[in-house]
Formats: structure tokens, sequence, C-alpha cells
């Protein structure tokens, strides 16, 4: 019997990159022994955004894969496409009926995509986006989501959308779920290499400053070299002080990170950038490496992934329905003429 439900997913927009996998996916990997865990690659999230039809099929494919390639077992947890599970839709629907406008507008996540191009031309679903996300969460009465810091605020929002619907329609419709995110400096926000106050991302930011989790170990290290550190000031200027020295201080914590230790006792081991970069580069290539090498086996069956995928969706499928019914009959949604 598993202690908890776990939910959450990823988009299949751009490559994956270090961020996801420190953020989320490695917490997923450990979490599928203990808890009862659903991962999802949300492909519906995927089309707030243009895209080609045929990139998006395939982008769907290499995402599941990749994630398999990280260490999901599909025998200890359940993945799937969210598009295949029709119930994610239907309960969005719910949720943009117990959301505010005015709540939704305060996400900052829609603020940041639109400032380039403008409110005029993005597209709803962008705006209703974290209502899509919430029901992602309550279909599988989810106690615990583990995600990066950058979705602090979405999970604060699908809280308060359970509890007010619940007190709206019955204590007990929907699991109040918790956020988990890693501790600060532990990989809950990867920045990115060559903007040291931008986390790192699959859509914005200089791609330099992007570690993909398909770059080639020649790429990482050039990455990791040219990352950008700050003025070299004085006879140790490696020091963990994200205010003063966010460059140098993210190196840190990625090292930190993959070493399972404190960024302030990385540092004591350094006292030039050179040797800091060379030890990062080789753990993130030692960390990459094996998925990679996995990736290469399974991306040559596709059908299994297929199968995998089509397992969890009739797996997920009966969770998500029973929940939406509930939901359907807290509301007064009249059940068809059995
Ligand atoms: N830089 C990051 N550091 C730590 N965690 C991160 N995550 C994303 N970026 C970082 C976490 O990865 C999970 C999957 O993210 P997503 O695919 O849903 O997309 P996102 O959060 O919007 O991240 P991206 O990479 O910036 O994607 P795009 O460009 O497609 O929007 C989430 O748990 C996220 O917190």
């Amino acid at each position: 019997m598993h202690q908890y439900r776990v939910l959450s997913g990823i988009q299949p927009t751009g490559e994956p990159h270090l961020g996801n996998l420190l953020g989320a996916v490695r917490w997923w990997v450990t979490d599928q022994r203990e808890g009862d865990c659903f991962y999802c690659v949300v492909d519906l999230h995927g089309l707030t955004v243009a895209g080609d039809p045929a990139e998006r099929r395939a982008a769907s494919i290499t995402m599941a894969t990749l994630l398999l390639a990280a260490g999901l077992d599909p025998e200890s947890c359940t993945l799937f496409l969210q598009s295949h599970v029709a119930e994610h839709a239907q309960m969005a629907w719910l949720l943009e009926c117990t959301a505010s406008f005015g709540e939704l507008r305060r996400m900052t996540q829609f603020k940041d995509k639109t400032a380039k191009g403008g409110e005029e031309a993005a597209r709803v679903g962008l705006f209703t986006y974290p209502c899509l996300m919430a029901a992602d969460i309550v279909l599988y009465d989810a106690d615990r989501v583990p995600v990066g810091d950058d979705q602090r605020q979405h999970l604060e929002l699908t809280r308060n959308l359970a509890q007010r619907f619940n007190a709206r329609y019955g204590p007990d419709v929907f699991v109040v779920p918790d956020a988990q995110i890693p501790p600060p400096g532990r990989g809950a926000r990867v920045m990115n290499l060559q903007e040291p106050d931008r986390k790192m991302s699959k859509s914005a930011g200089s791609p330099q400053g992007v570690i993909g989790l398909m770059d080639d170990p020649k790429d990482i290290e050039r990455k990791v070299r040219r990352a950008v550190t700050d003025a070299d000031d004085g006879p140790d200027p490696v020091r963990y002080d994200p205010a003063a020295k966010p460059g140098v201080s993210s190196l840190l914590e990625l090292l930190a990170t993959l070493e399972g230790v404190g960024p302030d006792d990385v540092a004591d081991r350094y006292t030039r950038y050179g040797p800091l970069k060379a030890d990062l580069a080789a753990a993130v290539v030692a960390t990459i490496e094996p998925i990679q090498a996995r990736f290469r086996e399974l991306e040559k069956d596709p059908d299994h992934v297929r199968r995998v995928l089509r397992d969890g969706a009739d797996k997920a499928g009966a969770v998500a329905a029973a929940t939406l019914r509930r939901a359907y009959d807290a509301v007064g949604l009249l059940p068809p003429a059995g």
C-alpha cells in the first residue's frame, strides 16, 4: 500500500534541460519507489504556443522516451500522455468556472510569457493554462506535486481552487495538494549559465546558457566553460553569495546539487573559477551520459514507448473518470440515464 499519491507533468515543447531534470524529473524517479505516482507528458499545455503538428507528435514520443531513459519505470509508476485522458480538459472547465479572472491575471508566468508578444496576440489557453494544470493535479487526488520553484504560484492557485470548490460543493470532493519543491540551492531553480538572474528554460533566454539533456558532452563542456562568472575580486573569488555573486553561486549550486552537498561546502574546495568549471562540466556529463545511452536504446523501439503510454492512459483514465464524476455530481450535473 502506497503512503501517498503523486502527480507531476512536463511539456513536450523544446528540448528538456538540466533544470527540468534537477528541479523535477529526478524527484519523480525517487518518488516512484514509495508513492503511487502519475507522471504526465502534458501535450495539451504545449498548445498554448505555436507549433508544427508533425513536430508535436514526435516531441511527445521523444519526451516520454527521455523520461523512461531518465529512470521512470512503468512497473513502478504510471506514465501517460495528457491528451489520452479526456477528463483533463473536462475538469479544466470546472476549474475555469471556479477561478476568477483577477487571480489568473496575477500569474507571473502569464505576464512573463506575454511580455514579448503582448497580450493581444496571446492565446487564451496561455491565460487559462493554470486551471488545466490544477485539473491535472486534482483528477488524481494527488497529495504531493514535485515541481521546480517556478511553479510555486500555480501550485498555490491549485490549492486555492481545490479549497474553494470544496467549500462550495462538499468538503471531500478534492484532495488539496502540497507542492514538493527542492530546497533552495538544491535544484529548485537552475539558472541560465549566460544570464544568472534568469531560470534555465526550454523557450526563453540565451541558448548558450541552457544545458540540454541531449547535448553532446563537448557542447556541455563548452557551455560550462563559458558560463558567466562575476568580477574576479580578490584572492578567493569562489564564494557562495547569490546576491553579490550570482554567476559563480549558480555554478556552486549546480555542482552541490549533483553531489548532494551544500554550496558552501563546494565553495571551500576551490579558489579559482577554472577548476570549478572543469569539475562541474565533468559532473554534468557523468549525470547526462547514461540517460543519453538509455535513450538511444529505447528510441529503437518507439512501439514499446507507445504501449507504455497506452497502458498508462488506461490506468490514469480509470482514476480520472471517477474523480470527474464525483466533481460533476457535486456541482449538480445530471448523470446520463443508466
Ligand atoms: N530552471 C529550472 N530549474 C528547476 N526546475 C525547473 N523546471 C523548469 N525549469 C526549471 C521544472 O521542470 C518541470 C517541467 O517544466 P515544464 O515542462 O512544465 O515547463 P516550464 O516550467 O515552463 O519550464 P521551461 O523549461 O521553462 O519550459 P517552457 O519553456 O516550455 O515554458 C516543472 O516542474 C518545472 O518547475
